[in-house]
């Protein structure tokens, strides 16, 4: 039984083709660029923009940003030809499955889990958090955190209710329908946009150009004493300071830009998908990255960034207007407000593509076929939307949210890298199939994808790399216990 055995692009489409049972084609280009804003700005901005700046980078953040979108870019060119030549259902696993074979689809199937599924039960924490700040913390402790978290003040958390609770709500409205949930994004998208714009316009004005300069964090920085006799020391590490400080910054915001892929996921339901992929997962990437960088050096320009470490920790961007922007009270209110509006887009998209992702690999028989069946009315995966709430209501419910958070960044890493040399593969193996995009530059682009997005691998916490590592060996033993052996692949080249 091979591992290397591969599906057939053109047996693939045809099946997609046969579209009359399987998934609506309701989506156009503009709902696709929607859809990938709506995955993207959301936890990574507001939550961590501050922390890589008073953590690793200083004002430099913005570079960080920069060059945590290259590496997206390449990656992106990658799976825009790849989405623009195989429009199905199921993103990167896909590609890999025609290209890299079984075990590498496998992989990258286990991989996105950490992305999409813990990505969206990151967020559902981080709204929890924001809900909590914007009642004026009436939530008690315990039912708002994780068993593994305490508060300053000796409060012991129990389960997140929040979390469970918009996880539940945006479950249930997937199982509605994907055209219904695309309408929804595209109203919280234009919310989100908004007040990043608004917050950039009126912040630009509050700016102390004192605050930009130095523009890195130098090698001598003062330490920061964080009260209760704990200090920040930037000199102890490589990734605290200086040009290392920068791409550790990148390694923290890359989170802000994983969502964009998730566009790739809904292929199948793009109305012209050969047209419309490119665009949509160019489009959202660039967008993005325009208002990172602007929204990144007013943030550091109205507020020093050590403040960050310090009182403006949670709740950053509230923070800096409430004491930096006097007489814009309304807007701390109104950015708290657009925040959970922005983060349910993101739970949304992510539990979406993982849903799909699902859909697909159940469909090629490697996990079970309850996962890909449709609801008679709604043609929406039900049963795979309501187990996935249970799996991933677990994470949201129980682990911290920067545990959750680093994993989604490495599993994303991971499946960039493949996506990548699946490129240079495909181009090899299958050179005549038409690619209505093609990726520019190739093999160099790819190639500098795999070391971009490598780098920033070897820039995350060596503690999460390894726990990532471990949830991959724990998907290799289920693939060959069971998956292989059920492979529909498998079961059709039986003598
Ligand atoms: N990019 C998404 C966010 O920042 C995951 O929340």
């Amino acid at each position: 039984m091979s591992l290397w055995r591969k599906k057939s692009i053109t047996k693939l489409l045809a099946d997609a083709d046969n579209s009359e049972h399987g998934l609506k084609k309701t989506l156009t280009a503009t709902s696709l660029v929607a859809l990938g804003i709506g995955a993207i700005i959301g936890a990574g901005l507001f939550v961590r923009t501050a922390a890589a700046a008073s953590e690793h980078a200083g004002n430099a953040v913005t570079i960080s940003f920069l060059i945590a979108a290259v590496g997206c870019l390449f990656a992106g060119l990658c799976y825009a030809e790849f989405a623009s030549m195989i429009p199905i259902a199921g993103s990167a696993y896909t590609y890999a499955y025609t290209t890299m074979g079984e075990l590498v689809a496998w992989i990258i199937g286990w991989a996105l889990i950490l992305e999409y599924a813990l990505g969206a039960a990151t967020v559902s924490i981080a709204w929890s958090e924001y809900l909590n700040n914007l009642l004026g913390g009436v939530i008690p402790y315990s039912l708002c955190h994780s068993p593994f978290e305490s508060s300053a003040a000796g409060a012991h958390g129990i389960i997140n209710l929040p979390a469970l609770f918009i996880l539940l709500v945006l479950s249930l409205l997937l199982i509605k329908g994907t055209q219904e949930s695309a309408r929804v994004n595209a109203v919280i998208v234009f919310v989100k946009v908004g007040i990043v714009l608004v917050f950039i316009a009126i912040g630009w004005r509050f700016i102390n150009p004192a605050n930009h300069t130095p523009y890195l964090i130098p090698d001598n920085a003062p330490p920061v004493d964080l009260g209760g006799g704990k200090v920040f020391d930037y000199t102890k590490d490589a990734r605290s300071h200086g040009w290392g400080g920068v791409l550790g910054g990148a390694a923290v915001v890359f989170f802000a830009f994983i969502g964009f892929d998730a566009v790739s996921t809904a292929a199948q339901e793009a109305k012209n998908p050969k047209r419309d992929m490119p665009i949509g997962i160019l489009g959202s990437l660039a967008v993005c990255t325009i208002l990172y960088v602007l929204f990144a050096h007013v943030l550091t320009g109205v507020a020093p960034y050590v403040d960050f470490l310090k009182a403006g920790k949670e709740a950053s961007v509230s923070y800096a207007i409430q004491h930096y922007m006097p007489g814009f009270g309304w807007l701390a209110t109104l950015v708290t407000v657009a925040i959970l509006a922005g983060f349910s887009s993101v739970i949304l998209v992510m539990l979406l593509g993982q849903s799909r992702v699902f859909y697909s690999m159940s469909k090629d028989g490697l996990i079970p076929k309850i996962f890909s069946d449709l609801h008679p009315k709604f043609r929406t995966p039900y049963k795979s939307n309501l187990i996935l709430f249970v799996f991933v209501g677990i994470f949201g419910a129980f682990i911290p949210g920067s545990v959750a958070g680093d994993l989604t960044s490495i599993g994303t890493l991971l499946a960039f890298i493949l996506v990548c040399a699946g490129i240079i593969i495909m181009r090899k193996v299958d050179p005549d199939r038409p690619r209505p995009f093609r990726t520019p530059f190739s093999p160099v682009v790819p190639i500098l994808g795999i070391l971009v997005c490598g780098a920033m691998v070897c820039f995350e916490d060596p503690t999460t790399v390894l726990t990532a590592l471990s949830w991959m060996v724990f998907g290799l033993v289920i693939f060959f216990v069971y998956s292989r052996h059920h492979s529909t692949i498998g079961l059709e080249n039986k003598p």
